[in-house]
């Protein structure tokens, strides 16, 4: 073959070869380009509606790609034939194969990425997202202020070194009662009086039943030191102040040489830590069977400072927890010989607490759901 034939035939590839290529972008609605304006990519706005899908253009492509560029293409072939050239032809030869090539590829090159470009393109503007739409805000839930309550006083417990227990809505008769030191006939049953699921199984009437259930869990360990939040049910009219089922927390702290004024700081540090820095505790002579001296403890009233108002009937203390030091007869029950350990346990009512840092005068509000209550506190989740 003759030099021209050569590079006649090479020019011939190099059309059909790019004349086939033009036909995939046009197929794929291009506009068509001649060879070397091939750079810049067709703006979407130019595609002619209806065209081939992206990915006809792409299998076509491909195609393209081994007809002429393949092992088995014509340019493949020329190349294969250079073995039968003169040797000084061969590099030039070779050179002009290789241009041809160059040009193919990167030919090929462009198109790829403008098909690719226009399914870009195709994509966005069929999935439009319309950004200045509002977005839709969902509903936020918050803690509910018992919840909440109870939150607060376990961190200031845990701060102090307590435990958090859990115990068990249903109870037996011998740990919400007998060994809490009262037995059947005793009259404070009276005050205590439960939903009975049988002769045994009750509500919990108060948390205390956990003073139990932790001592025997820890026992010989001291000190036993922890904090059990928790529902409790009693048989009491529904009222501004009572409800049939509430929240208490109990604390028990029992260790060798626990005392009275032990009880005192700890609660006043709580009272503290809970209602602000200025808040004192008074403890009120009391009776409960399982402590031995018992008291009811009073905080001054955080309505009006102590000086009397109708919130605590005009005597400036409000009434918040039960308390005592461990009877005797409770901590040898359980294992704990008297003689040796003390300790005190104290059960707070988390809605007395609730209804007085919130200002919320009805305890029933607690269990209404009214969204308007129950929204004021989402803000401060
Ligand atoms: C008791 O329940 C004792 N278990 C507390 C205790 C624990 C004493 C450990 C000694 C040692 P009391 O019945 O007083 O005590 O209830 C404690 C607190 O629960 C009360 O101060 C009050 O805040 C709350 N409370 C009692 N009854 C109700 C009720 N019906 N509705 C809402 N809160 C109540």
């Amino acid at each position: 073959m003759t030099d021209t034939g050569w590079q006649q035939q090479l020019r011939q590839i190099r059309t059909e070869a790019l004349a086939a290529l033009d036909a995939i972008r046009q197929r794929a609605g291009m506009a068509v380009t001649s060879a070397p304006e091939r750079e810049t990519p067709t703006p979407p706005g130019q595609q002619v509606p209806g065209h081939a899908p992206a990915a006809d253009g792409d299998r076509a492509l491909d195609e393209w790609r081994v007809a002429y560029l393949g092992k088995k293409s014509a340019l493949s072939q020329v190349l294969r034939q250079m073995g039968g050239l003169p040797p000084e032809e061969r590099p030039r030869v070779g050179a002009l194969v290789n241009e041809v090539r160059a040009e193919l590829e990167q030919a090929y090159e462009t198109v790829r990425r403008e098909l690719h470009e226009q399914a870009l393109a195709r994509r966005l503007a069929e999935e439009t997202i319309d950004v200045t739409l509002p977005g839709r805000s969902h509903a936020r839930g918050a803690i509910h202020p018992l919840l909440r309550v109870i939150a607060e006083v376990e961190e200031i417990f845990l701060g102090m070194g307590y435990e958090i227990a859990e115990g068990n809505e249903v109870e037996t008769d011998e740990y919400n009662f007998e060994m809490l030191n009262i037995p059947k006939d005793h009259p404070a049953r009276d005050m205590q009086d439960t939903f009975y699921l049988s002769e045994e199984l009750l509500l919990r009437t108060h948390t205390s039943a956990m003073q139990i259930r932790t001592m025997e869990r820890m026992r010989p360990h001291a000190p036993v030191k922890v904090i059990a939040p928790g529902r409790v049910y009693r048989r009491d009219e529904d009222d501004a102040t009572h409800s049939h089922a509430f929240m208490q927390i109990e604390g028990l702290y029992v260790d060798e040489g626990v005392r009275m004024s032990d009880l005192k700081g700890t609660l006043e540090a709580f009272a503290r830590a809970l209602f602000g820095p200025d808040q004192t505790v008074r403890l009120r002579p009391s009776f409960f069977p399982f402590t031995e001296p018992s008291a009811e403890v009073d905080v001054r009233c955080i309505h009006c400072g102590g000086s009397g108002c109708r919130v605590c009937k005009e005597t400036g203390w409000i009434e918040i927890l039960g308390a005592g030091m461990v009877h005797p007869k409770v901590l040898d029950g359980v294992g704990y010989d008297s003689r040796r350990f003390s300790g005190f346990a104290f059960g707070v009512g988390v809605e007395r607490i609730a209804m007085l840092k919130y200002g919320i005068d009805d305890i029933r509000a607690f269990y209404q759901n009214d969204l308007r209550l129950l929204r004021q506190f989402a803000r401060a989740l």
